[in-house]
């Protein structure tokens, strides 16, 4: 048997299809260079390789593919958002969401299962109205539902009136779906290689040159590189690699934690969401629950996990299901989250002239994926922001001018 696996594994028959080309050396200029091999940096090359062919691009992270906060979300996609701005950019993820797989040749295990945001008080019910009804105004599949729809789409959920938090209601969106977050990146990395861009892990950027408002390079711990232009997608790191170049922003960097329990029969098909609880679950398809809640109360840029998270979250989730008093946790984790004042995420131009930002996506970066990589990449391939980000841009705070998405979220911050 082992060594019949042996010739296996050694004829050239079956030879496994690798991520990424071995890594070439570093060359001393690019087109484009991304700071950021997460998801958004990583679809952002695709797309300039794809559709603007421009293919003289490296992308950088100082640490691995993905190691950031692609890894660690927890992979839930939706767009029923509270402002029309949001909506539409979200729907537009939604869209490109349900092609990804087949247009990155691997399956991302896009699974639409649903997903319900409860409503515990009127004021809630009131907000899950309010959004239902711009959902349904920007072609968003959304409504509002009682106790008894949300029985026969989850009935595990303790809907008594006993409750301390009785479920009065909830917003329920058919399309709110979860794939498979590491899958995603690799997708990304691989066509975006293939067609030329080079993907430079432990490649730390440790400043920049700049001529007046011109960035001319970035400088890293494996040298000095001349750009053309630099897209910036650092989630969680967003300050820290914008202090370098000279750009402030209205973010301040959070640890958000989750976690998973070990695998148990399927119970759970929706995505549940109590925001007044701060807490959300779904199960995956090989049986784990995986559930998170609040961000930590304090900003920092820590990963560690906390027993004060586990906790607080544990002592909710049992309040909607209380089997869970049965259930082992298997794993828990954080990441890093740039939140804005106003909850939404800051994209395009900034004051430099050929540097431009994807940053401040709070706990929803995963979500807007290809719809940030694909309009990024026109944006530093135009130095012009489409449309549908012009909401997004820096300029906004000192307008006065935001885009206020804190009631449409799922994790308490
Ligand atoms: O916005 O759906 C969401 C979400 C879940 C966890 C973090 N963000």
């Amino acid at each position: 048997m082992a060594f019949g696996l042996l010739k296996f594994g050694l004829r050239r028959t079956y030879r496994a299809r690798g991520i990424l080309p071995p890594r070439p050396a570093l060359k001393s200029s690019y087109d484009v260079v991304i700071i950021g091999a997460g998801g958004h940096g990583l679809a952002a090359a695709h797309h300039l390789a794809k559709d603007h062919g421009i293919t003289e691009v490296a992308v950088l992270d100082k640490g691995y593919l993905a190691g950031g906060n692609t890894a660690r979300n927890t992979a839930i996609v939706r767009s029923n958002y509270l402002t029309p701005e949001g909506v539409r950019f979200y729907d537009e993820a939604m869209q490109l969401w349900r092609g990804l797989s087949h247009e990155l040749g691997l399956n991302l295990m896009l699974s639409n299962r649903g997903h319900l945001t409860l409503a515990h008080s009127d004021a809630a019910l009131r907000t899950m109205r309010w959004r239902a009804e711009v959902n349904k105004h920007q072609g968003v599949d959304s409504e509002l539902i009682d106790p008894g729809e949300i029985r026969k789409l989850c009935p595990q959920l303790d809907l008594s009136d006993e409750a301390r938090w009785p479920i009065l209601g909830a917003l329920y969106h058919p399309p709110g779906a979860t794939a498979r977050h590491d899958a995603v990146a690799w997708g990304y990395a691989h066509e975006a290689s293939r067609r030329g861009v080079e993907i430079h892990e432990h490649t730390e950027v440790t400043g920049f040159r700049r001529e007046g408002s011109r960035v001319t390079a970035v400088e890293t711990d494996r040298g000095t590189i001349h750009c053309g232009r630099v897209l910036q997608a650092v989630a969680g790191n967003s300050t820290r690699v914008g202090d370098m170049v000279g750009l402030r922003m209205p973010i301040r960097t959070v640890p958000l934690q989750a976690c998973v329990s070990v695998p148990i029969m399927p119970v759970i098909d929706p995505i549940i969401v109590s925001g007044s609880l701060h807490t959300y679950i779904w199960q995956t398809a090989r049986g784990e629950l995986v559930m998170g809640g609040s961000a930590d109360p304090y900003p920092g840029y820590t990963t560690r996990s906390t027993l004060d998270f586990k906790e607080g979250l544990m002592a909710h989730a049992m309040e909607l299901f209380p089997f869970l008093g049965e259930v082992r946790l298997n794993r828990q984790w954080a990441g890093m989250t740039d939140m804005t004042p106003d909850f939404s995420p800051i994209m395009g131009k900034t004051p430099l002239d050929n540097y431009y930002i994807d940053a401040g996506w709070g706990t929803w970066g995963f979500k807007a994926t290809p719809v940030c990589g694909k309009r990024m990449a026109e944006t530093v391939a135009n130095d012009r922001a489409p449309e549908i980000i012009h909401a997004f841009d820096m300029g906004r705070f000192a307008r006065f001018d935001q885009v206020g998405e804190r009631g449409a979220a799922s994790v308490g911050h």
